[in-house]
C-alpha cells in the first residue's frame, strides 16, 4: 500500500483498474525523481536540452500543434443543478460526464506509467492552503508540478493527515482535438482532464483546482480564490503595502508582479516584492481585514514580450532551471522569442525558422521555473498567515474610454467595476484574439460557478467589522488617435500604484468624479516620465458620452445573470448611470433638486 489514507489508496487503485497502466510511480518531489524523468524525457525527444553554458538545466518542450492553449469551449463545470454552473460556464450533467470520460479513460494508460502527485496549494503549513493529488500518464506535467506547487512526500503527509483531497485525473490521451475535454465536478471535489498536455488544461493544481475547485469551495467557506497577482510595494520609510491585482490572460500580471521601480524611485528607497504572479487565495483575518496567500510555488508564464525592457526580474528568473514551452531557438540553442534580442534559426515547431509561417515562437509559449529564483520573491509569501491585502486592482485591455486609474467610491462600487471589467482576448485561450469580451474580475475562464452568486459572495465580504482594501481599477492599453498606446506601463506603473497607496495613506486627495476617484492634476509623480501632459490629459479624460453607453453595456451584461443577479449590485449600475445622466445635463440635476 502506497498511500496509508485508505480513500486516497482506493482512488488510485480504481483509477489504474480503469486506465490498465504498466507502472505506478508515486511521486516523492525529489530532486533525485525530477532529474531521472528529465532524462528520460531527453531520451525519448519529449524534452530538448537547450545551451547548458547560457541555461544551465533549462529544456525545451514543443507540445503538439493543435494543443497550446487552454480550450474554454471544451471546459465543463458539472454541478449537479445546471442552474449553479451559471450561464458564465459550459454544463453537463456529472453522470453524463462521468461516462463520457470513463470510456476516454477506458484503457489509456496501457504500456505507460501512471503517476500519481500528491500537492498542496500554498505554503506547506498555511491553515490557508489546500491540498491535491493528480494522477497522469504524463511525465512533463509531473516536472511541471513540481515547479508550480509543493509537490510530494509532504504534500501527501498534510493530506494523510487532514483526510481531504481535491482528485484531479488527467491522460493526454491521443492529442485529438475531438477527444478533449477539461471537466469539473465541484461537488465531489474532482477533476478529469483528458486530449491536452497544455499548461491550463493538464498542471490541475492551477486553473482546475486553485480557481475553478478552489473558488466553488471559497463560496461556501467564506473566503475569495482569485485571478489576481500578489505584490508588495515598499516605500522610502520601509513601509509595505500588499496589492492584488485582477487582469485577464497574458495581460500583464507577471510584469507587474516583478516591476523594477523607475529610477527616480528606485534612487528614494522604493522597493518590489513579488508574492504571486497570477492566483491569490484571500481570508478576512480576526483584525478585520483580507490576507492572502499565493497558492502556487512557480510562474508559469508568458514568453513573448518577456525581455531586459519589460522584465528583467523574470529574465532572470528563467536563466537557469526552467523548462521552456513551445519557444523558438537560436543558432546556439538559446530559448528565443519575439522581444529578446538575437535570431531565431528554428520556430516552435521545430522548423526552420521562416517569417512566412508567423511568430518564431508561438504567442502562447511559456516557461515554468520555481518562484524562488525569482530576485524579487518576496520572504512573506512563504508566510502560513499570508499578507494584509490595502489595495484590489482590476483591470483589462481597453484601447479606448477606461482611464489610466480610477478608483471606487465604497466596496460595492468596486464590486460593480470588477464585475464590467471588459479586455481584448489574447493567445492564452484558443479562439479569436483582440476580441473585446466582458471578463468580471478576469474569472470569466476560471469561475467554477454562477457569476449571480460569485459577485452575491464578493458582496457579502462588507460587512460590520470588516477593514476591506480599497478598489481601484486601471488601464495600461488605452491608445491615442495615432493607435499607440498612450502610456508606457511596465516599471512607469509604479507611478499609479504610488497614488493608489496615497489615496490608502489619504495623502492624496484625488478628483471625484460619476465613475469613480482619478488623480487630481499633479497627483501623480511624472518626474522622469516620458509621457506629454496632452497625453496625460487624454489617459484620465472622462468621455461622458462614451460612459454613459458603457454602463447601458454594463447593466445589460449584468442582466444577463437572471434572477441570480444581487439587487445591490443592479442597485450600484443604477446609480453610477443616474450620476452620469445627472453629470451630462447639469441643468436636469438643477431642475430635479
Ligand atoms: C494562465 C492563464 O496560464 O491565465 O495563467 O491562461
Ligand atoms: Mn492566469
Amino acid at each position: 500500500m502506497a498511500s496509508t489514507l485508505e480513500a486516497l489508496q482506493r482512488w488510485v487503485d480504481d483509477v489504474a483498474a480503469l486506465t490498465r497502466p504498466a507502472h505506478i510511480h508515486w511521486c516523492d518531489g525529489s530532486n533525485v525523481e525530477y532529474q531521472t524523468l528529465v532524462q528520460q524525457m531527453l531520451a525519448s525527444g519529449e524534452l530538448v536540452e537547450l545551451n547548458q553554458d547560457t541555461h544551465p538545466g533549462c529544456y525545451l518542450h514543443r507540445s503538439h500543434p493543435s494543443d497550446v492553449a487552454r480550450v474554454e469551449h471544451l471546459t465543463f463545470v458539472c454541478s449537479r443543478d445546471e442552474q449553479d454552473a451559471g450561464p458564465n460556464n459550459h454544463w453537463m450533467a456529472p453522470a453524463e460526464a462521468h461516462s463520457k470520460m470513463d470510456a476516454l479513460f477506458d484503457g489509456c494508460m496501457e504500456g505507460r506509467t501512471m503517476y500519481v502527485i500528491p500537492y498542496c496549494m500554498g505554503p506547506i503549513d498555511s491553515p490557508l492552503a489546500r491540498c491535491g493529488v493528480e494522477i497522469t500518464d504524463s511525465p512533463y506535467v509531473v516536472i511541471n508540478m513540481r515547479k508550480m506547487t509543493r509537490m510530494g512526500a509532504l504534500a501527501q503527509a498534510r493530506i494523510e493527515r487532514e483526510g481531504t483531497f481535491v482528485k484531479g485525473l488527467h491522460s493526454t490521451g491521443e492529442l485529438d482535438p475531438e477527444r478533449r475535454f477539461i471537466m469539473h465536478f465541484p461537488e465531489e471535489l474532482a477533476i478529469k482532464s483528458y486530449g491536452s498536455g497544455y499548461g491550463g488544461n493538464a498542471l490541475l493544481g492551477k486553473k482546475c483546482h486553485a480557481l475553478r475547485i478552489a473558488s466553488w469551495q471559497a463560496n461556501q467557506e467564506g473566503w475569495l480564490a482569485e485571478h489576481m497577482l500578489i505584490v508588495g510595494i515598499e516605500n522610502p520609510k520601509g513601509e509595505t503595502h500588499y496589492i492584488a491585482a485582477a487582469f485577464p490572460s497574458a495581460c500583464g500580471k507577471t510584469n507587474l508582479a516583478m516591476l523594477i521601480p523607475p529610477e527616480g524611485y528606485r534612487r528614494d528607497g522604493w522597493k518590489v516584492w513579488t508574492v504571486g504572479d497570477d492566483i491569490c487565495w484571500m481570508r478576512p483575518g480576526d483584525d478585520g481585514r483580507l490576507y492572502a496567500i499565493n497558492p502556487e510555488a512557480g510562474f508559469f508564464g508568458v514568453a513573448p514580450g518577456t525581455s531586459n525592457d519589460s522584465n528583467p526580474n523574470a529574465l532572470s528568473t528563467i536563466a537557469r532551471d526552467t523548462i521552456f514551452t513551445n519557444v523558438a531557438v537560436t543558432a546556439d540553442n538559446q530559448p528565443w522569442w519575439e522581444g529578446l534580442p538575437g535570431t531565431p534559426v528554428t520556430d516552435w515547431q521545430g522548423r526552420p525558422y521562416d517569417p512566412a509561417n508567423g511568430p518564431a515562437a508561438h504567442p502562447n509559449s511559456r516557461f515554468t521555473v520555481s518562484a524562488k529564483q525569482c530576485p524579487t520573491w518576496s520572504p512573506k509569501a512563504e508566510d502560513a498567515q499570508g499578507v494584509p491585502i490595502s489595495a484590489i486592482v482590476f483591470g483589462g485591455r481597453r484601447p479606448s474610454l477606461l482611464p489610466l486609474v480610477m478608483q471606487a467610491n465604497d466596496w460595492t462600487h468596486g464590486v460593480l467595476m470588477g464585475a464590467a471589467m471588459g479586455s481584448e482576448t489574447t493567445a492564452a485561450a484558443a479562439g479569436a484574439v483582440g476580441v473585446l469580451r466582458r471578463d468580471s474580475m478576469a474569472m470569466k475562464p476560471f469561475c467554477g460557478y454562477h457569476y449571480g452568486d460569485y459577485f452575491s459572495h464578493w458582496l457579502s465580504f462588507d460587512r460590520p467589522g470588516a477593514k476591506l482594501p480599497k478598489i481601484f481599477h486601471v488601464n495600461w492599453f488605452r491608445k491615442g488617435e495615432d493607435g499607440k498606446f498612450l502610456w508606457p506601463g511596465f516599471g512607469e506603473n509604479l507611478r499609479v500604484l504610488e497614488w493608489m497607496i496615497g489615496r490608502i495613506d489619504g495623502t492624496a486627495n484625488g478628483v471625484h468624479s460619476p465613475i469613480g476617484t482619478v488623480p487630481a492634476k499633479g497627483e501623480l509623480r511624472t518626474e522622469g516620465l516620458a509621457v506629454s501632459p496632452n497625453a496625460l490629459t487624454e489617459l484620465l479624460d472622462i468621455d461622458l458620452a462614451g460612459w454613459q453607453a458603457e454602463l447601458t453595456a454594463i447593466g445589460q451584461y449584468l442582466e444577463s445573470f437572471g434572477a441570480r443577479l444581487p439587487q445591490r449590485l443592479r442597485a450600484e449600475q443604477q446609480r453610477v448611470a443616474q450620476a452620469l445622466g445627472d453629470a451630462a445635463q447639469p441643468s436636469r440635476r438643477a431642475v430635479a433638486s
